[in-house]
Parts: C-alpha cells; structure tokens; sequence
C-alpha cells in the first residue's frame, strides 16, 4: 500500500500469542488484557532497551471491546472495566514515550473472539480509530464472507485513508482465503495492504514455527516477490521470551523471520525475558538485515542432509551489481550433536568474483575473514538450531 508507512517490516508488540483472550484481572492482574498490560509493555520496550533496538508498535489484539456497541452513537467502546481510562489516555500514555499504537479489529460481525466487528459500521470505526490517534490497523477476517473480501478490504483502507490520519494497514484475508483453498491475489493485496497475514496462526512451539517455516519455503516462488517496501509477507509474531522455544531455536526464528523481512512484532512479558533470548531480540545486526533498506525477501535455497540454506540479498551492491547476502543454515536434525558441513560457492550461489567479507551474526568473537568463490564454506549447525552469516561483496 503506497500510503509512505512501513517502507521496511514493521516492529514491536502484539498482545495475541501471549497474552490471548485472558479477561478476568482478579485472578490473572498481570496478564488480562487491559490498559494496565499495554501501559506496561510500553514503559517495558523502553526501559528494557527493545525501542532503542527499533521496536516502535505497542499493538492491542482481540478482546478489549465490550460485548456491544453504544446504543446511541453505535460507536465501539472499550470494555470499561479493563479499558477505565479509555483509549485516547493509552494511546497518549504510548505516544508520549516516543511510541506508535496498533489496534485490532475485524472485517466480519466479529472478532474471532466474538467482539462485534466493522461489517456494518466500517466508516463510523474508521473514523473512531483516527480519533483515538491509533497508527496500526490489523484487520481481521473471522465471521465474515470470504467472497467479500476481496472489496471490503479495500474498503476499509480506503475509509482509512479518507480519515486522514496515517495508519499502518494489516490484513488477514489472504490466511481465511488460503484456508478456503482460495488463491490470494497478491497484486490487489500489495495495493491495499502495508502487509499481511498469508497463513495460519503461529503457536508457542518449535513444530508451529516449523511448519510456518515449511508452508514459507515451498510456496514461496508465488509468495516471495510480492514483499517489499510498504508490502510485506507476514509469517505471525515472535515466540521469543515465551515457553515454547529453546535458546537456539530462539535464534532460529529471529534469523529466519530476518531472511524473510518479516514484521517483527513480539509477543512476550517483557519483564519476564531472560537475558539471552532479550540479546538475541536486540541483536543490532540480525535487526539491520531484517530492515534492509532494498526490502527483499529471502528464499529458501538449498537442502542437504537436513541442513536448509536460506539466503537473502541485501546492502551494499557492488558497482557491478553484486548483492551481499545474508545466509541461515538451519538444522532439521535431531541426533544430538552440532553438525558438521561444507558448502561450496555453487552451492550457496554466491558468484562475485572478488569474493565476501564473512561475519558470523550470532558470535562476534567468530573471525571467519574472506570468502572466496573456490573455497569451501564449512558451518557447525546445533540441532534444531541455527547458523547465520552475513556475506559482504568485496
Ligand atoms: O484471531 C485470529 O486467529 C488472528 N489470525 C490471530 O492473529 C488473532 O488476532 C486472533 C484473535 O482472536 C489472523 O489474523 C490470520
């Protein structure tokens, strides 16, 4: 969506993967979705360095409406018990630590969760969302006909627009298309969207990101060429800082969802992050390939003996137009030990022919010096872990 927003993955924190639907503050205060969690994640990305890393969206996902709408104006209201302050004080309270506030809705009757949707009221809520100063719309498709999508999105955008106010536009048709057995059009989607939702919901477990991973990588001859600035793909939320993931399939998803200039929207307590899955989150290089400026997505490209290569070309292009790359071995194999394998330039189809300067993006202290295109590249992957790389043109 040409609308100036988004020109690179948009990044923050998003309610949904650890947060759900959990209403009752009595017995869960810390966790329920309320005003109290947002204003908390908020002070958190700054006090605990994640804004400074680039994290900018603080995104409220289902379950903050009440049940149904003022009788009189029609207009959403936010549940009044966990939402007392009202939405402009929160997005005040977001904004005034340099932050931007993200809002979910849905395009259906209602929310998956069973709050009332746009459907019928979709310029009234437009509207509702500028005055609340909200800088992100996701948008969602539950209860709703999947024929109409493919004009209510639009729609919606275009109501967006006509407010005035810049928001980021999320939408989820393209995952309830697929799920039909329907082919998105991504054309339409990259003129009406800043990004999107292309599939299932990610869950906190290695297998989810797995599978997220797979569906990625075997369609992605007709998924990758529709991300780019102010476009993007987007394979769901972070897992990193929750239950699910291991300290190396931690870094795992980080370097992949980098590969894939995906939005890095976590979904975490921040308070509780342990200091070296926060390392990995914050990792400054990891970030940059992530937001490089040309906003290509990367590919899977090779696998052997269960080691995938996924592979990105990024910043700087030489004068003769040779890209560096960002690399990712990942390792499928789970016998137990770190695995040990040799690539040739081939093989990793890395063709300057004056060669890369390599540098390991995990490990600093890793001095692997220059590439060249008749040597062998050796990587030691853990299981179910990763390696990740940057290949700079010389
Ligand atoms: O509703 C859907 O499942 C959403 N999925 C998920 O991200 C979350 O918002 C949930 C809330 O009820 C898509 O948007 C594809």
């Amino acid at each position: 969506l040409d609308n100036g927003l988004a020109l690179k993955p948009p990044m923050g924190w998003m309610s949904w993967e650890r947060f759900r639907c959990i209403t009752d503050c009595q017995l869960y205060p810390d966790e329920c979705i309320s005003e109290n969690l947002f204003r908390r994640h908020a002070d958190l990305l700054v006090s605990e360095g994640y804004a400074d890393a680039g994290y900018e969206y603080i995104i409220i996902d289902d379950c903050w409406l009440e049940k149904d709408r003022d009788n009189r104006t029609q207009k959403l209201v936010p549940d009044k018990k966990r939402f007392p302050s009202g939405l402009n004080a929160l997005s005040d309270h977001i904004h005034n630590k340099g932050l931007k506030f993200g809002l979910y809705q849905d395009y259906g009757t209602n929310t998956c969760a069973g709050y009332p949707g746009v459907i019928k009221h979709m310029k009234l809520d437009a509207q509702t969302f500028a005055e609340w100063d909200v800088d992100y719309v996701k948008l969602d498709g539950c209860y709703a006909n999947i024929s109409d999508m493919a004009t209510g999105y639009p729609e919606f955008g275009r109501l967006l627009n006509e407010t005035g106010r810049p928001m980021v536009y999320s939408c989820s048709w393209p995952a309830y298309q697929e799920e039909a057995g329907e082919m998105p059009d991504y054309e339409s989607l990259k003129k009406h969207c800043n990004l999107w939702r292309n599939w299932d919901d990610i869950d906190d477990s290695l297998e989810s990101l797995m599978q997220i991973m797979d569906y990625f990588a075997k369609n992605q001859d007709r998924i990758q060429p529709h991300g780019g600035p102010g476009h993007w793909n987007d394979p769901d939320m972070l897992l990193l800082g929750n239950y699910g993931l291991s300290y190396d399939q931690s870094k795992l998803q980080m370097a992949i969802w980098a590969i894939m200039a995906a939005p890095l929207i976590m979904s975490n307590d921040l308070a509780a992050v342990r200091p070296e899955i926060k390392d990995i989150l914050q990792n400054r290089e990891v970030i940059a390939v992530n937001q490089d400026e040309l906003g290509i997505q990367g590919l899977r490209v090779l696998t052997r003996n269960q080691i995938e290569v996924w592979r990105r070309p990024i910043t700087p292009v030489t004068k003769s137009g040779h890209h560096s790359y960002a690399v990712a071995f990942v390792s499928r194999r789970d016998d137990g030990a770190p695995y040990r394998i040799p690539f040739t330039a081939k093989d990793l189809k890395l063709t300057n022919p004056k060669g890369y300067r390599v540098q390991d993006l995990y490990d600093a202290s890793n001095k692997l010096g220059v590439f060249q295109s008749e040597s062998q590249f050796i990587t030691r992957v853990n299981p179910n872990g990763v390696t990740f790389y940057k290949f700079t043109a010389l």
